[in-house]
């Protein structure tokens, strides 16, 4: 199949499992063609299958605001056109799908049909796509869109709630490269973060509000009271000079070490004991999977899908958005006895094979499979 792979290039999630995906129907015979404005960071080796559109966006001193999906559009019938695509997925609503969508329709006035997939990821429904200035142009290119998938049930039910679709939505969860995230510990750099044999406690985030870093650090601090430990923090965003404040205020700096963005972040999930991810809202929660298949168990916030995730009692916790106490009681229990912390290791790592890149892929070559089989010329 020749496909074409419409995502973020960025390390946020979309981009990631898109790039992941792309990487592994390659691997599995496909032509993929990524098509996006930057070469997307997971996209680090070279494979004759593998292919990378630009989209570059030329500068007009009338353009306060780069036409972007303009220039994406373009470039999609460009790509679909003369590299004889067979489909388009786009990961992110916004704007990939309405720009898929009008592709599709530029193609059909010259007799070429193309069937689009659009993979629903979280923020582009949970917070900006229900926006009013957005959900119009969602509604339309989710209806226009041949297939649609989310990342979770809870992730689906949401775009019923908030757009005017009933088209089918296909839940494909987020998955896991096993093999990758298996990484023998890097006990060296444990000794070096950890001297005196501290518990080291990981979050990773894009630091937006959303995210509630806050909370991360109002846990840790609970949890440093009872249990010697020390919090890694990695990734970087709009949240991070306020929660460095909030470490001075607390008194815990010497406690907290920034790490910024990493790539290789199975590294520092190696040696790590416990994740937290204390979300407002999550669709899936792909930096769990990632702390899950390093036997890391997860203390987490209960929204959207993280539940579908993270097994309440067995590969972690769940708690109320918020419920900081409620977190650092659980994250104690689970630190505090090391037969109890082996066994929630044990069982994290069980739960992240249900993601197995290898269970997972294959449902996306069978959607694709039915999509163009099922798709009407326009
Ligand atoms: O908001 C982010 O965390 C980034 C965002 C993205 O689309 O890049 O992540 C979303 O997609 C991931 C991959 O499907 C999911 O695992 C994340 O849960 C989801 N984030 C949110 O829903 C907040």
């Amino acid at each position: 199949m020749k496909i074409g792979i419409v995502c973020y290039p960025t390390y946020g999630g979309s981009g990631v499992v898109a790039t992941e995906l792309g990487k592994a129907l390659a691997m599995r015979g496909h032509d993929v063609h990524f098509i996006s404005y930057k070469q997307p960071a997971r996209l680090d080796f070279f494979t004759g299958n593998i292919f990378f559109h630009e989209v570059y966006v030329s500068y007009y001193p009338l353009f306060d605001f780069p036409p972007y999906e303009t220039t994406l559009t373009s470039r999609l019938v460009d790509v679909v056109k003369h590299e004889k695509l067979d489909l388009l997925h786009v990961h992110y609503a916004i704007p990939h799908a309405s720009a898929a969508v009008l592709a599709k329709e530029i193609l059909a006035t010259q007799g070429i049909h193309i069937p689009i997939i659009t993979t629903l990821h979280g923020t582009d429904i949970t917070l900006v796509g229900k926006d009013p200035s957005f959900e119009p142009v969602v509604s339309y290119s989710l209806n226009m869109s041949d297939g649609i998938t989310a990342v979770s049930e809870a992730l689906k039910k949401d775009t019923y709630d908030h757009f005017q679709t009933k088209k089918e939505i296909k839940v494909i969860p987020n998955f896991i490269d096993i093999e990758r995230f298996s990484k023998k510990s890097k006990d060296h750099f444990r000794k070096a973060i950890a001297a005196k044999g501290e518990h080291l406690i990981v979050h990773t985030s894009n630091f937006r509000k959303v995210k509630r870093v806050e909370d991360v650090v109002k846990v840790f601090s609970l949890i440093r009271e009872k249990i010697p430990s020390k919090l890694l923090l990695v990734g970087d965003g709009p949240e991070r000079q306020n929660i460095e404040m909030l470490c001075r205020e607390f008194h815990i700096n010497d406690s907290v070490i920034f790490l910024g963005k990493q790539d290789p972040v199975e590294e520092i999930l190696s040696v790590a004991d416990l994740f937290l991810m204390p979300s407002e809202t999550e669709s899936f929660g792909l930096s769990a999977l990632e702390a899950m298949a390093c036997e890391v168990p997860v203390v987490s916030s209960n929204a959207g899908g993280i539940p579908e995730l993270n097994i309440d009692g067995e590969s972690g916790f769940l708690c109320n958005v918020g419920d900081v106490n409620a977190m650092a009681e659980k994250a104690i229990y689970i630190l505090s006895d090391d037969a109890i912390l082996k066994t929630f290791k044990v069982n994290a790592k069980k739960r992240a094979m249900v993601f197995h890149i290898d269970k997972i892929v294959p449902q996306y070559e069978h959607y694709y499979e039915e999509v163009i089989k099922n798709s009407v010329a326009l």
